[in-house]
């Protein structure tokens, strides 16, 4: 089974002023579909690993032969990260968690605008290439995290529910250096209803 490039569900320019189009563009067709093809690459030389998930794989990392294991963690984690980040945009967003996702936002971090400073923070302080996350825990509860390149929450036993990228490469072209402003205005695009949908079937 080769791994696939999937379809965006909206235009370039569907994002902007907060994204621009350009960079949407650039970013999925060089940098995604880079990511897919390196992993079917790195998959092609051990063919065992043919019908594994990305999230078995990256679960699962231990099985991966030595040789290929570090293309399969940098390239599965950057198709899986990817593929959940378009899914996490909409040019509709509510601006504000709805459902029990809102809810559970408010138990576990007071409000959401403590929320959102939180995890603000940890995209913000992220060195480097990375991803700051909102994860299930191995207790189902909510955590929010940050990690360096690709890699996923799978490979270190908790769920993502949701991911920002903070390599250079999602914002440079429109904000140079000025990853905190991205981070702000990335606020305006969270899909919050497919979110509400994702928590409800990863909780249970
Ligand atoms: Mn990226």
């Amino acid at each position: 089974m080769e791994h696939v490039l999937p379809k965006l569900s909206y235009a370039y320019d569907s994002l902007e002023p907060y994204i621009d189009a350009r960079t949407m563009e650039i970013h999925y067709t060089k940098h995604h579909a880079g990511y897919v093809n390196n992993l079917n690459a790195a998959l092609a030389k051990q063919p065992n690993l043919a019908d594994l998930s990305l999230r078995e794989l990256l679960e699962n990392l231990g099985v991966v032969n030595e040789e290929i294991r570090e293309a399969v963690r940098n390239n599965a984690g950057g198709h899986y990260n990817h593929s959940l980040f378009w899914q996490v945009m909409t040019s509709q967003s509510t601006k504000i968690p709805v459902g029990d996702l809102a809810e559970v936002i408010n138990q576990t971090f007071g409000s959401f605008d403590q929320f959102k400073e939180l995890f603000s923070k940890a995209a913000l302080t992220r060195f480097g290439s990375g991803w700051a996350w909102l994860n299930l825990d191995q207790d189902k509860k909510l955590i929010i995290t940050s990690s360096s390149n690709q890699d996923n929450p799978f490979s270190s036993n908790q769920t993502p529910i949701f991911g920002l990228d903070v390599w250079e490469h999602a914002y440079y072209l429109k904000y140079q250096n000025r990853r905190g402003e991205y981070i702000e205005n990335w606020w305006n695009l969270v899909d919050w209803s497919a979110l509400a949908e994702r928590f409800k079937e990863l909780s249970v």
